[in-house]
């Protein structure tokens, strides 16, 4: 008689002991999954430039707030005296072509016009050939078009530039 209203205490202690193991299974999960979104970095676009003065790029699209990296390669052979060119993303509304005409005056600060630096929200320095340039940045959170552009002296008015696209 004992051993028999015992008997359903130890089935029931069985199934406490088996369900407690999913459990730690599905914790150990959880932190599994968490790993890669940890280690997921900025969406990385890369663009070439060339002694044509053209960027391999031309569009990019972007979501609001979207951490993006910019690679940008001279992949040309003319001299960075020449020939060097550089990427700046600037504001939605900015004109791109008052900045390269300032900038072409501002050569010591990379074409780059220390007068419109607050239209700038993204900035890659004026690459000689052969050399590879980076720049890492939070996409705007306003849908829009975001203008870049090479500011070496003349390369914009030559179609040196591209839109980044906020959607
Ligand atoms: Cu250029």
């Amino acid at each position: 008689m004992k051993t028999s209203l015992l008997l359903p205490f130890f089935v029931a202690l069985a199934l406490l002991a088996g369900c407690s193991k999913p459990a730690d299974t599905a914790a150990s999960g959880n932190s599994t999954a968490a790993a890669p979104a940890a280690t997921t970095g900025p969406r990385t676009i890369n663009i070439e430039a060339n002694d044509t003065m053209k960027y391999s790029v031309t569009s990019i699209e972007a979501k609001p707030g979207e951490e993006i990296k910019v690679v940008l390669t001279n992949v040309g052979v003319v001299p960075k005296e020449a020939m060097g060119h550089n990427f700046v993303l600037l504001k939605k509304g900015s004109d791109p072509l008052a900045f390269a005409t300032a900038g072409a005056a501002a050569k010591d600060t990379g074409y780059v016009p220390a007068s419109l630096k607050d239209q700038v929200l993204a900035h890659i320095e004026q690459l000689g050939p052969k050399q590879s340039g980076e720049v890492t940045f939070t996409a705007p959170t306003e849908p829009g078009e975001y203008p870049y552009l090479c500011t070496f002296p003349g390369h914009f008015q030559v179609g040196m530039k591209g839109i980044l696209t906020v959607k």
